[in-house]
């Protein structure tokens, strides 16, 4: 007896430009129409099944069903991800490569991190005092470049600073563009995969010493399951995996300060509540409730049927990290920003997911995650409690389509300078 699909199918032809105009809002738009955390649609020439919420998480970490080779789109990859890193390994070389990555974030060099990150806010608040106003945005990315660097053991050249922080940008802004936009961002990869790979050989001739403890070490002299030096091309990717996603950070430091303006009454908790943890806490709402990364995709590894439905092997899948942090039967009022929901969150790895869900050694969950905690952590703590600033008339709004998104104006402050 064969069992009927349980996945809903949206008819039609193709849905890309759905995908295109609806953008992080396609999949909760459909998830309420079927009233299904899994549909079937057809994107990019391909049957796709979306899948969201618990139990889309579930099976989409399930590295028995899924693989990540050759999954993500090429425009992606020539953009944001390169095409040697370590998103498009599985199994045991995925573990190898993604066990050095995590042996960069121990609690000692995520102390030396929190010092590089206090250092240079410190400065550029002195500088910030100087000018009329700012756009948080653009000094962010300037400034957590050299953060990243700095921490990662690379030295920079000041012309080499202005010239690469925004390259190092256009990464992550480009992905899911066209046209000359995408051009610009796969120009700005192959130079900066270029500046990783000079970093590299120079590490690896001993031109250049860089701490042993840093990503530019461990990086160059890690080694392959064979114990051969890694191949150039991956391990360029894999520096590039440390610096860039640390940039994008300044997209979560404008919704940080986003939140700051717009919700007073959290802030004033934070200043009297004198708990540490509610810190966190009001970080841990920024990233669920404002959109990042829409969603994710992945490749059927072998035939299985799951729910009535025929996996075949190399079918496309998504998984929707937007519409899971904004889940009605996950999060009571979603829409509300409510840092205080996290007093009672359960810590699974499968309902809060902007930076991936699932195991970090075992899958693809985000190697960046306590970095990016800490340091808008550190960011929050230096907007609520170190400095005055005044945010002028602008455009804080920000759009629900393109990916990523961020406010407008990318935070005009005005009038910076340090409390009395
Ligand atoms: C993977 C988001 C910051 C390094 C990912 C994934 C997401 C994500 C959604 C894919 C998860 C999956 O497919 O299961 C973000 C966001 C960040 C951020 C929104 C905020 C700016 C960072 C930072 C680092 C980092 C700071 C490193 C210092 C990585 C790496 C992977 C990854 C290496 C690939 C992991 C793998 O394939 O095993 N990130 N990330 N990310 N992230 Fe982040
Ligand atoms: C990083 O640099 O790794 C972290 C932040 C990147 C955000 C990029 C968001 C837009 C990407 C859309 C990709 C869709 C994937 C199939």
């Amino acid at each position: 007896m064969t069992r009927r699909s349980s996945i809903p199918r949206e008819v039609g032809l193709d849905h890309t430009k759905d995908v295109l105009r609806e953008g992080y809002q396609y999949i909760p738009n459909r998830k309420k129409a079927f009233q299904s955390d899994f549909f079937e649609s057809r994107i990019l020439g391909e049957n796709t099944v979306f899948m969201s919420g618990v139990e889309g998480a579930e099976l989409f970490y399930n590295t028995e069903y899924f693989k990540r080779e050759g999954a993500a789109p090429k425009r992606v990859q020539k953009t944001l991800l390169g095409e040697h890193g370590v998103q498009g390994l599985d199994g045991p070389a995925h573990r190898h490569r993604k066990e050095m990555l995590m042996s960069l974030m121990s609690e000692e060099r995520l102390q030396v991190l929190d010092q590089t990150i206090e250092t240079y806010l410190e400065q550029y608040i002195e500088k910030w005092e100087k000018e009329k106003s700012i756009k948080l945005y653009d000094e962010a990315v300037e400034m957590i470049f050299q953060i990243a660097c700095d921490w990662a053991g690379i030295p920079l050249e000041q012309h080499e600073i202005r010239n690469l922080a925004p390259k190092t940008a256009d990464l992550f802004e480009t992905p899911a563009t066209i046209g000359l936009k995408q051009f610009k961002g796969r120009n700005s990869r192959i130079q900066l995969e270029d500046w990783a790979k000079d970093l590299i050989v120079k590490t690896r001739e001993k031109d250049l010493h860089p701490l042993e403890e840093t990503a530019l070490h461990v990086i160059a002299w890690h080694r392959d399951l064979e114990g051969k030096l890694e191949d150039l091309d991956a391990v360029a990717d894999d520096l590039l995996n440390i610096i860039r996603p640390m940039v994008a950070i300044s997209i979560y430091v404008t919704f940080t300060a986003h939140a700051v303006v717009h919700h007073p009454k959290e802030v004033e908790k934070l200043r009297m509540d004198g708990d540490p943890d509610s810190y966190k806490r009001f970080i841990q709402e920024v990233r669920r409730f404002y959109p990042f990364f829409p969603f994710n995709v992945a490749r059927v590894k072998q035939d299985f049927v799951y729910r009535g439905h025929a996996f075949k092997e190399n079918d496309q899948v998504i998984f929707d990290f937007h519409g899971t942090n904004n889940d009605p039967k996950i999060w009571d009022n979603p829409d509300l920003f409510k840092p205080d929901r996290f007093k009672e969150w359960d810590g699974s790895p499968f309902n809060f997911v902007p930076q991936g869900g699932g195991d970090y050694l075992g899958g693809h969950r985000c190697a960046g995650e306590w970095i990016t905690i800490r340091m808008m952590q550190i960011f929050l703590h230096y907007f609520v409690e170190k400095i005055d600033f005044e945010v002028p008339p602008q455009d804080m709004s920000y759009s629900l389509v393109h990916p990523p998104t961020m406010p407008n104006s990318k935070i005009v402050m005005k009038n910076v300078r340090w409390k009395a």
